[in-house]
């Protein structure tokens, strides 16, 4: 039982340790992937699909379910890229859409004009890449969506945020502790 007892005392100490630390914490993170003219207020972001295996490759950039969110200021100028990296060899497409409850199963209505890519609900094959750009003229959460059937609700989505706070562009992920 004296040997028990120490694995015990390291079990209760771990299960404290999982209760007052959370899984979950937010980074804010300069990626390459975000260029930035402050002066001209435009944002140029590649956004790719499929980047890596996260998220059983449903993911941009390797980040689904919301863990990466996307700031903007109001009114600036959001020029979008995407690219299929082609992981998982599945299509893949990206709109920006409200956020919306239930998310739809296929497709999405743009929450700006023209702010989605080609081959919304067939998707872009691997290797192929479409571009979009919009002015972020409305406050508010967004999300970026791929609208390929069933892709949205397995998690192929993140965040876009407008806002009158912020003076400059920020990306913010959700970092597994
Ligand atoms: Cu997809």
């Amino acid at each position: 039982m004296g040997r028990v007892w120490p694995f015990s005392l390291w079990g209760l100490c771990l299960s404290l340790a999982c209760l007052v630390t959370p899984l979950w914490a937010d980074e804010e993170i300069r990626p390459h992937w975000m260029k930035v003219d402050a002066e001209k207020q435009v944002v140029h972001l590649l956004l790719v699909g499929a980047a890596d295996g996260s998220n059983g490759t449903m993911n941009f950039n390797g980040y689904g379910n919301g863990t990466m969110t996307v700031i903007v200021p109001f009114g600036w100028k959001v020029e979008v890229e995407f690219q299929n990296k082609g992981l998982g060899a599945l299509p893949h497409s990206l709109v920006v859409i409200n956020e919306v409850t239930p998310l739809p199963i296929e497709g999405g209505v743009p929450a700006f004009p023209r702010a989605l890519t080609n081959q919304l609900v067939p998707g872009m094959m691997a290797g192929q890449n479409d571009s979009f750009e919009f002015v972020a003229d409305k406050e508010g959460r967004f999300l970026w969506f791929c609208g390929v059937t069933g892709h949205g609700v397995l998690g192929m989505w993140d965040y876009l945020v407008v806002s009158k706070e912020a003076k400059v562009p920020s990306v913010q992920v959700k970092i597994r502790k």
